[in-house]
């Protein structure tokens, strides 16, 4: 079991100030920092970082969303990384989410959910690396 994960909080809850309050909130559950970035991602790069969700119904919605506005991108360390993380942000759909978790207390709806988190440890260090060269892993 890898004790890495992947995360991006995302235009939803960028636009809506909770940026500040989402990483404070995953360091203190202890979460440490290993890589950190502002970006913006194009419809190309979306499209690339989803293509798993390529046939789903939602994925057109989903690049344009995820492509609307700036995001942060992580890579966190933590024993059991990618459970003690989806655990932290709660259900796809908020209105599923368990009280306290961050879809719960930050997200808007099923598509504009906030956060993202891997969930493997095979799709953590592909995600990973997908936004971050080895030199900026710290
Ligand atoms: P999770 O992010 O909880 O792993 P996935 O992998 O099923 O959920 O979906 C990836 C992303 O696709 C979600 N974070 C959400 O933004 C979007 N999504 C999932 N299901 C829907 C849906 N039914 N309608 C719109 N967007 C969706």
């Amino acid at each position: 079991m890898s004790n890495r994960t992947f995360t991006m909080i995302k235009p939803d809850a960028m636009k809506n100030g909770h940026a500040g309050a989402i990483l404070d909130r995953i360091i203190k559950e202890g979460f440490r920092v290993v890589s950190l970035k502002l970006t913006k991602l194009s419809k190309e790069k979306a499209g690339e970082f989803y293509a798993v969700h390529k046939e789903r119904p939602f994925y057109g919605e989903l690049v344009d969303f995820m492509s609307s506005g700036v995001i942060i991108a992580a890579i966190l360390e933590k024993d059991n990384a990618v459970n003690a993380f989806r655990t932290l942000i709660g259900a796809t759909n908020p209105a599923q989410a368990e009280a306290g978790t961050i879809r719960k207390l930050f997200a808007t709806s099923i598509g504009e959910n906030a956060v993202h988190g891997s969930d493997s440890d095979e799709n953590a260090a592909i995600e990973g690396s997908f936004f971050f060269s080895g030199l900026e892993q710290f």
